[in-house]
């Protein structure tokens, strides 16, 4: 959730390190797209170059990949790596306290949102906790959200965290589900979003015109920590982005890392779109030390245009949270 880190960001997915994942599933058409430069998300969305392949020939060379390149991650053999070791399902009557606690006000990067623990702007309802960000006049702000961790509560160090949900959209909506290290301040304690979406139609953003490759179908990784001197820096923006112009409002999907000492690596359902090591690097020790959670909706200050009396309110549902450690 932090706003500087995009001024040095990329959109290279997985840094170069791991090409032949992204090669097979820039081409698997699975629902979705991995964005590993601004020229290949000119040909994917643009051009529509991949979606217009004949159907028959897309499937002999989709067989021919996946027989060179077995399956991976979050197969049924990989998730019989894990096991699971904490949840928040949502199914109770009420947000569980004794799990999470509640920003209120003001909060970061001069967002224009007023967070508050009121049960308008979350709430648990079939099974889901409910984010409402809403336009209100509200202790002098002009829109109330919430945003909700686990600090002090519940942290963990290495596995998969996930989180099946379905997300807000519209102009200048900013929902998330990341993790941050319990001990120093940041960015010294190590950032991980697990999952960032900047919605809408985007025409300027951190004050660049474009969309950036934004929007309310694609979903972002990044990883944020300091160097020797104590400075921010950012691991690159990593990019998912769903075909056909769907948006991550129309249905759930499962966001989540799976993280140990060597590394981190993002996934969008069963996609694999971002990896980023952090074995070696003295500066990255904030990823070796557990991590609280935390899952909110934000609305950009910087997004152009701004939120839309008709895209407000908007709900972000989430259906679980969930915590495995990987089985020894
Ligand atoms: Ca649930």
């Amino acid at each position: 959730m932090c706003v500087s880190f995009v001024l040095k960001g990329n959109s290279r997915a997985a840094n170069g390190l791991f090409l032949l994942p992204l090669f097979r599933h820039r081409f698997s058409m699975k629902g979705g797209a991995v964005i590993t430069s601004s020229e290949n998300q000119h040909v994917m969305s643009r051009k529509g170059t991949a979606v217009k392949l004949n159907s028959f020939v897309l499937a002999i060379f989709f067989a021919l990949i996946q027989s060179v390149f077995p399956q991976e991650a979050n197969s049924p053999g990989a998730k019989a790596q894990w096991k699971l070791v904490w949840s928040d399902e949502f199914n109770g009557p009420a947000i569980d306290k004794s799990v999470w606690n509640y920003e209120i006000g003001l909060i970061r990067n001069k967002e224009p949102q007023y967070y508050t623990d009121r049960a308008e702007n979350s709430y648990i309802e079939n099974g889901t906790l409910v984010i409402e960000t809403r336009m209100e006049n509200y202790q002098g702000a002009p829109y109330t959200s919430a945003s909700l961790n686990t600090r002090g509560k519940k942290a963990f160090l290495y596995g998969r965290i996930e989180m099946r949900a379905k997300l807000p959209k519209g102009n200048a909506i900013w929902p998330a589900f990341w993790t941050m290290g319990e001990e120093g301040g940041w960015p010294r304690c190590g950032e991980i979003d697990i999952m960032e979406m900047w919605g809408g139609e985007i025409e300027e953003i951190w004050g660049r015109k474009g969309n950036n490759e934004l929007g309310d179908g694609v979903t972002t990784g990044c990883i944020h920590y300091a160097d020797e001197n104590g400075k921010h820096v950012s691991g690159g923006l990593g990019k998912y982005r769903l075909h056909s112009g769907a948006k991550c409002a129309d249905a759930y999907h499962i966001y989540a890392i799976e993280w140990d000492a060597d590394g981190v690596k993002w996934f969008f359902d069963d996609v694999n779109f971002k990896n980023f090591k952090i074995d070696t690097d003295a500066k990255r020790q904030g990823f070796q030390q557990p991590h609280f959670i935390l899952v909110n909706t934000a609305i950009s200050p910087t997004a152009k245009p701004g939120p839309t009396t008709d895209t407000l309110p908007q709900k972000y549902y989430i259906d679980y949270v969930r915590v495995y450690e990987r089985k020894r």
